[in-house]
């Protein structure tokens, strides 16, 4: 299952969080080869490493096998303060519009099912908190992943080389129809989320409850 964490619960995921940053770690700048990433303590982290970051990590018996994270556009990120000329007007901003950045899986889950319990999970947690879209800097071998679990992708400009990979700026759409699809695809069950304590609404605040399937 993939665990919810945001500044209201974050005391309950210290060892799980501190686990994360050191796969980061391991996967971005040593697999992927991120060097500007690089920092000589072996953890990833940056500045949109902060209180208001959401995690959403797949736990398994306390081990970290993947994740992804949730960055407000209303703060200073990644797309308006690294990569702004990856778009063609301006950098969507919003409290319902978050940027989504470092989808990682280990390297023995690969190919298997945690890819689209993550990738419901994304889904699910935005239907729940009132998040309409959310925004993306890619690389293009995304675009036909995204295709095929239904997630409606709008490009933000032309695609540009970054460390000579071809990347762009996307938005993506939060729908039912897409969780829908990624759920039927990954047979999985009604909700993928673990929420544990207590953490207030970010955006919505009138009990959104998820479709039966
Ligand atoms: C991105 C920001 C997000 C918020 C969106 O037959 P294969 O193995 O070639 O099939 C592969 C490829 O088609 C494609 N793929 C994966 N990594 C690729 C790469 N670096 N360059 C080009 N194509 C790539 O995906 C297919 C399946 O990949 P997979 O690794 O077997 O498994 P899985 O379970 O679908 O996991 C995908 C991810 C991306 C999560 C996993 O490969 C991973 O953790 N990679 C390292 C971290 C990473 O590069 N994350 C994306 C950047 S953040
Ligand atoms: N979408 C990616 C993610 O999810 O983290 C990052 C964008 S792009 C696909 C990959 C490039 O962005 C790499 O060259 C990496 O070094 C760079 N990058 C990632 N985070 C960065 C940051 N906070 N500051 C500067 N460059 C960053």
């Amino acid at each position: 299952m993939i665990h919810v964490i945001t500044a209201g619960n974050r005391s309950l995921y210290a060892s799980e969080l501190a686990q994360h940053h050191l796969i980061r770690h391991e996967i971005f700048v040593k697999e992927r080869g991120w060097s500007a990433l690089d920092r000589p303590d072996g953890r990833e982290l940056d500045g949109y490493d902060t209180d208001e970051t959401i995690y959403l990590l797949a736990l398994d018996e306390g081990r970290v096998v993947g994740g992804h994270r949730l960055f407000p556009t209303t703060r200073p990120h990644m797309l308006s303060e690294v990569f702004p000329a990856l778009v063609a007007q301006k950098v969507p901003s919003a409290p319902d519009v978050y940027e989504w950045s470092r989808f990682f899986i280990v390297r023995e889950r690969r190919s298997g099912r945690t890819y689209l319990r993550l990738m419901a999970a994304v889904q699910q947690l935005c239907l729940e908190e009132g998040i309409s879209s959310i925004t993306a800097v890619i690389e293009m071998w995304w675009l036909p992943r995204f295709h095929e679990a239904g997630f409606v992708v709008h490009p933000l400009g032309l695609p540009q080389p970054v460390e000579g990979v071809a990347t762009a700026a996307v938005m993506i759409e939060i729908r039912e129809e897409s969780l829908a699809r990624v759920r039927q695809l990954g047979d999985l069950p009604a909700s993928v989320l673990v929420r544990r304590g207590d953490s207030p609404p970010l955006v919505r605040r009138d009990g959104y409850r998820l479709p039966v399937q």
